[in-house]
Order: structure tokens, then C-alpha cells, then sequence
């Protein structure tokens, strides 16, 4: 069918930062946006999913100057980088049709055009800004929104900024955006529309600053140079310059705007469901249809961070139990508005219980019968008895149940229902024992055909719902079942009979091995241990000397000393000749074989630390008094030698200890 005569739906995750590489709760958001993209398309959808990153502001700017690169070295290397946010949504067999970075040329030029358009219009003024910011979240707030002195999204410090800024008229849509709220089906779930008109539009929404002059990673504004655009700004309007809003790389904008959902995190729902729609109103742009905020994915009861350490890998999971099983444990085990605790035991619990034990035992345990009793192919006859109706009459009803939850977003009760009748269909091999009508199957093999049919067409219905969840592993589960296409699309889940009277099946792979809890807990804690050790040391280690008893270590005295003269030592390419000011009252003499690691000019002035109670040598004929210290290590075989030095303010003669 041609694009235009499907009905579209457009749908977006948030756009991530790639400040650190992303865990288990950014998958989540991802997953479950991937599996309503393809929920939709099997349901006939002309579909366009967005996902990306949101790439500017003061966190990254901070962050690359820490990591000795610039911002967008620093953005490359996560996005694009080994193991990176690309390399996720590759694994997790994410959909996305399109990704968008705000750094890519089109978006930047785009976001500059938005900007002077809402200025021209009068909505986006010039003001002082004063007031606190969270550098965390790049968020800023009235003294008034702040709770306890602290940022009310994280509980972080916030500082006080005060500078030149532009500002948005956000005060002039709080009357459409509270109605917006209150009587339309905009924001979901509706227990968020309270919390944002209570606490933010109720107290009174303030003008929002919108340009920033205290750094410079950002979208510049392009008629004022040394101001740049505010990164939510930037950010929230990537959802329509990805469909080609003031640029010319896309061209679908008159087709897929205005979204249909926005899935977003809760924590991030005030600035799409307040400061996005007042954007689009000044911009005279229709809104999206619905902002839907998910709960967060806890961990012993508090939110992932990076900074608190304890932050879930998606890439130990996804190799440890398969990509399949770890999409379906989401969204199978968290209702999708709310908070859940994220748990490998809980995970493994999921995967053995509902994967191995319900759906891989119902597949297993009839294609292994289908083989043993007929070879693999069902013959025709059937013999229906009132055993078969209660399962008949679940698997009838299972679409449209399935259905209802899907269009309200609840991937959990869908699940449920899908795993209602897969545990009905364990029952019906208990209650129809095939086994025992496979003793004769001469004499029962119409029946024995009948119960592993009807198995088979059971397991094809719930395969057919479970593909937006697990796609892969429902294309072998299709294939052992013999289902060709037309067994597999969305309509034939709502036909009994899409799998062939004489169905061959194919016994295959068992697609969802039992875990071990016990071993798997294990090789997850070593994983998590791995990945805290410091990836490989920083330098070649010299092995730790044997040990020296106390008394005999505090006779070594080790003073200041401060360098009054260093020359090289002739016919010596090793050997540096230093006059060093110990304290004393007399020059100390020290040769230290050091020549090709410091130019003797260089050192003159310089406070060192020298042992001093050491007998005199002699070398090149010349007396050496003491040692000089310094550090060595090896870089890549070579060794490195660096004196050590001390505060200028520390005179001469300073005891050491
Ligand atoms: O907020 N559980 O980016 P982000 C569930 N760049 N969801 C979680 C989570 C958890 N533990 N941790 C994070 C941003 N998320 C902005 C978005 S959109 C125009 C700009 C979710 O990388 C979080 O709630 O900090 C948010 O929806 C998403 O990951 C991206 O977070």
C-alpha cells in the first residue's frame, strides 16, 4: 500500500545525552518506543520513528574539557564509538527509521531560524537573567521552584547565575497550557497533569531564559554573536526538524507532524508538556497529539546515576541472556507509567518462568509430539471435542484484548493476556494428553492431529503479538512452526486457521534456555566487578621492593634543596654536576646520571628533595653527595624520569618525613 493511503503514526523517544554511555533505564524508554513502532506497523501503520542525541550545553562542554578533547570529539566518541549509543540501538534491535544528532548542520541552521522567527514575533526579548542553575540537569529556577535550597529534579546544589539573556514569553500561554492540560487527553498518564499544573503553572509560570553567554557549546545565536540558544530549546524542537522544519534534508514534515506520541521520562515531561507547546503555539505549529511520561527504572529503590555508581550495563544483559529476552523482561515486568526496581534476580525469574518454562515448553513440547507421532507433518482428519473450546474461545478473544492495551500503552497488560492463554495452552496438553493418544495413533490419530493443531495455531496467534517485543526470536519460533507470511501478519492473528491443515513443523533450537539463577548471579557480579576495575593501569608498574624495617627506613634524611648551579660533566652523557643549597651554610655536590632528561639551564632555581646522609662517591673522579629524587615509569618502553620538586616556599634544609 502507498504511504499516503496508510494512516501515519510518529512517534519519538527524547533525544539522549551523550555525556556518559547509556544504561539499562535509557534502554527501557528505547525498547519500549521501539516496540510500539512496530506494533504499529504490523498493525498497518505508515510509521516513522525518531530517536537521537542531544549534544550541546554546558555538561558536555565540562565533560570533554575533563576528557582532554573537544565537545565534539567527545560526542562523536559516545554516539559513534565503540560501544556506543549507536552500537546499542544496533544491538537491541532497535527500529528507528531515522536518528537525529542536534549537531548535524541541517538541525543546527534550523533550531537559528526557529529562534529569530519567535524573536521577530516579539515572543523571545532580551533581559537580565538572575537566578539558580542546575548544571546537571541544565535546568534554570526560580528561588520559588527550588526545593530546600536544592534543584527539585535531582536534589543537586543549584549556583547562582546572574547575565544578559533572552527570554521567552512563557508567561503568555499559561491559561492555553493549563486548559490543554486540564481538558484535553494531551499528557498521560493523568496523575502527571496534576503534579505539572500544581507545581508549576498554579505558582505561576515565569518568562523562560533561552540563551545562554557563559559557554559556547551550543546552537550561537546567529544575531547576537556570544549568546547560545538554550539546550532545551535546541533539543525540543529536533522532533520536527527531523522531519524537515526549516531545512532541506527531509521533506516529511506536512506528512508525519504533528507527532502522535512523545514517550518521555517523567522527570522530563515539564518542558515537553509545558515549555514544548508553548514553543509550538508562538511558532503557530499544531501540537503533538499526546506526551506520554514513563516511570523510571530504579535500583535499590533510587534512580540510576552514573555518578552514584550504580548504573545497570544493557550490554552484559543483552550477551548474558539474549537481546530478546531482555526487551521482553521490560516490558513485561514494569507497568510503563510508573517506577519499577530493576533486578537480575527478577530478570533471570522472567526469563525462566514466562520464556523458558511457559512459551519455549509449549513450542518444544509440540513440535517434538508433531515429530514423534507423525513425522513432523499433521494429516488432515480432525476430531474437535468440548475440551478444545475454553482455549478456542481465549485465542478467539486474545487480539482484541491485546489491542486495547496496546493503544493505551500498557505493554504490560498486553503481555499479561498474551501469557493468560500460553499458560491455558500448558494446561490443555496436561488435560488433553496427547501422549496417551499417541499410543495408538492408528486409532486416535484424528484427535492426536486435532490437540497438536490446535497447540500450534495457539502458539502461532501469541507469536504473531509477541513480534513487536521480541522480533527475532518470533521469526524462528514462525519458523518452527511452519507458518509461511501470511501467517504472521496482524490480521491472521484474529483467524483461527493460519497455519495449513497438514502443517509441517520443524523441531529447532530451544529458543529461550533455562538459566542457572545462581551461576548467572555470579557471572553478572564478577561482569559488574570487571567493570569498575580500572580498565588496564595507567602505567607499567615496577614490582614493590622487599620490605624495610621501621628504624632502618627513618635514618634515610631527606631534605630541601635548592639549586644553585647544574652543568653537564664532560666526556659524560649521562652525568649532570648540581650545587645545591642544603640548609647548611656550605654547597652540597651531587651528581645525578640524568643529562638526557633535563637540560642543566633548565633546572637552575628549582626546589628538589635530596637524601643527604648517604656516604660521599666518587664519579668521573668527583664527589657525589647524596641523591637526588625522582619518579621513573615506563611509557611504552621507554622510561621516564622526572625530578621531584617542591614548593619555591619551602627553605632550603626542610626536613622530610
Ligand atoms: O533528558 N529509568 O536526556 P537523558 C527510566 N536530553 N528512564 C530513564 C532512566 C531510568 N533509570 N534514566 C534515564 C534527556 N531515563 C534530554 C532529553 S528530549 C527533547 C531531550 C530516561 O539522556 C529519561 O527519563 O538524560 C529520559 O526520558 C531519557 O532517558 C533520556 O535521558
Amino acid at each position: 500500500m502507498e504511504r499516503d493511503q496508510k494512516k501515519k503514526f510518529y512517534i519519538t523517544t527524547p533525544i539522549y545525552y551523550p555525556s556518559d554511555k547509556l544504561h539499562i533505564g535509557h534502554t527501557y524508554c528505547t525498547v519500549a518506543t521501539d516496540a510500539m513502532a512496530r506494533y504499529k506497523r504490523l498493525t498497518g501503520h505508515d510509521v516513522l520513528f525518531l530517536t537521537g542525541t542531544d549534544e550541546h550545553g554546558q555538561k558536555i562542554e565540562d565533560k570533554a574539557k575533563e576528557a582532554g578533547c573537544t565537545p565534539q570529539e567527545f560526542v562523536d566518541n559516545i554516539v559513534q564509538g565503540d560501544r556506543g549509543i549507536l552500537d546499542l540501538w544496533n544491538l537491541m534491535n532497535i527500529s528507528n527509521d531515522r536518528f537525529i544528532r542536534t549537531t548535524d548542520d541541517y538541525h543546527v541552521a534550523a533550531i537559528q531560524k526557529i529562534f529569530k522567527k519567535m524573536y521577530d514575533k516579539g515572543d523571545i526579548y532580551k533581559g537580565k537573567y538572575v537566578g539558580k542553575y542546575c548544571k546537571p540537569c541544565e535546568s534554570f529556577w526560580t528561588e520559588s521552584q527550588l526545593v530546600e535550597g536544592k534543584c527539585p529534579d535531582c536534589g543537586r546544589d543549584v549556583q547562582d547565575a546572574e547575565e544578559e539573556a533572552y527570554f521567552f514569553k512563557l508567561s503568555n500561554y499559561a491559561d492555553r497550557i493549563q486548559d490543554l492540560l486540564e481538558n484535553t487527553d494531551f499528557l498521560e498518564p493523568r496523575s502527571r497533569v496534576n503534579e505539572m499544573v500544581n507545581n508549576f503553572i498554579k505558582p505561576g509560570l515565569e518568562d523562560l531564559c533561552v540563551s545562554r553567554t557563559s559557554f559556547t557549546w551550543g546552537v550561537p545565536v546567529d544575531f547576537d554573536p556570544g549568546h547560545v540558544v538554550y539546550v532545551w530549546v535546541d533539543a525540543l524542537f529536533n522532533y520536527t526538524t527531523a522531519l524537515g522544519l526549516l531545512n532541506d534534508k527531509y521533506d516529511d514534515y506536512d506528512h508525519y507532524w504533528p507527532a502522535d506520541v512523545h514517550f518521555v521520562g517523567k522527570e522530563i515531561v515539564r518542558f515537553h508538556s509545558i515549555i514544548w507547546p508553548a514553543m509550538l503555539m508562538s511558532m503557530e505549529m499544531p501540537l503533538p497529539k499526546k506526551v506520554f511520561g514513563h516511570g523510571w527504572l530504579l535500583l535499590d529503590g533510587g534512580k540510576m546515576s552514573k555518578s552514584k555508581g550504580n548504573v545497570v550495563d544493557p550490554y552484559i544483559l543483552a550477551e548474558m541472556f539474549g537481546v530478546d529476552a531482555l526487551r521482553f523482561f521490560l516490558l513485561r515486568t514494569f507497568p510503563f507509567g510508573s517506577d519499577g526496581n530493576f533486578s537480575n534476580e527478577s530478570l533471570i525469574q522472567t526469563i525462566n518462568v514466562d520464556l523458558a518454562n511457559d512459551l519455549g515448553n509449549l513450542l518444544s513440547r509440540t513440535t517434538a509430539m508433531a515429530g514423534k507421532y507423525f513425522g513432523g507433518t499433521l494429516p488432515a482428519g480432525r476430531q474437535a471435542d468440548a475440551l478444545d473450546e475454553e482455549l478456542l474461545g481465549m485465542v478467539a478473544a486474545l487480539r482484541g484484548k491485546y489491542e486495547e492495551h496496546m493503544e493505551k500503552y500498557a505493554f504490560q497488560n498486553a503481555l499479561a493476556e498474551v501469557f493468560k492463554v500460553i499458560q491455558r495452552a500448558n494446561k490443555y496438553i496436561d488435560e488433553t494428553a496427547p501422549w496417551v493418544l499417541g499410543k495408538d495413533v492408528a486409532a486416535n490419530g484424528d484427535r492426536l492431529a486435532t490437540v497438536l493443531y490446535n497447540l500450534l495455531e495457539t502458539t502461532r496467534i501469541c507469536g504473531v503479538l509477541l513480534t513487536p517485543f521480541m522480533p527475532a526470536s518470533m521469526d524462528k519460533l514462525f519458523d518452527q512452526l511452519g507458518a509461511g507470511e501470511a501467517a504472521r501478519t496482524w490480521e491472521s492473528a484474529a483467524v483461527w486457521g493460519g497455519l495449513a491443515a497438514e502443517v509441517s513443523v520443524t523441531k529447532g533450537e530451544n529458543l529461550f534456555p533455562r538459566i542457572d539463577m545462581d551461576k548467572a548471579l555470579a557471572e553478572l557480579e564478577a561482569a559488574r566487578q570487571a567493570a569498575m576495575a580500572p580498565a588496564k593501569p595507567a602505567i607499567e608498574m615496577e614490582p614493590w621492593q622487599e620490605d624495610v624495617d621501621f628504624d632502618t627506613f627513618v635514618k634515610s634524611d631527606f631534605r630541601v634543596v635548592k639549586v644553585k648551579n647544574c652543568e653537564a660533566v664532560k666526556k659524560s652523557k649521562k652525568l649532570l654536576k648540581f650545587t645545591l643549597d642544603d640548609g647548611s651554610g656550605v654547597d652540597r655536590q651531587i651528581l645525578s646520571g640524568i643529562a638526557m632528561f633535563y637540560k642543566p639551564e633548565d633546572l637552575i632555581g628549582k626546589s628538589l628533595v635530596a637524601i643527604v646522609n648517604l656516604p660521599p662517591r666518587k664519579m668521573m673522579g668527583l664527589d657525589s653527595c647524596g641523591m637526588l629524587l625522582s619518579a621513573i615509569h615506563k611509557e611504552n618502553d621507554e622510561e621516564k624520569l622526572n625530578l621531584v620538586m617542591v614548593d619555591d616556599k619551602i627553605p632550603a634544609g626542610a626536613k622530610l618525613g
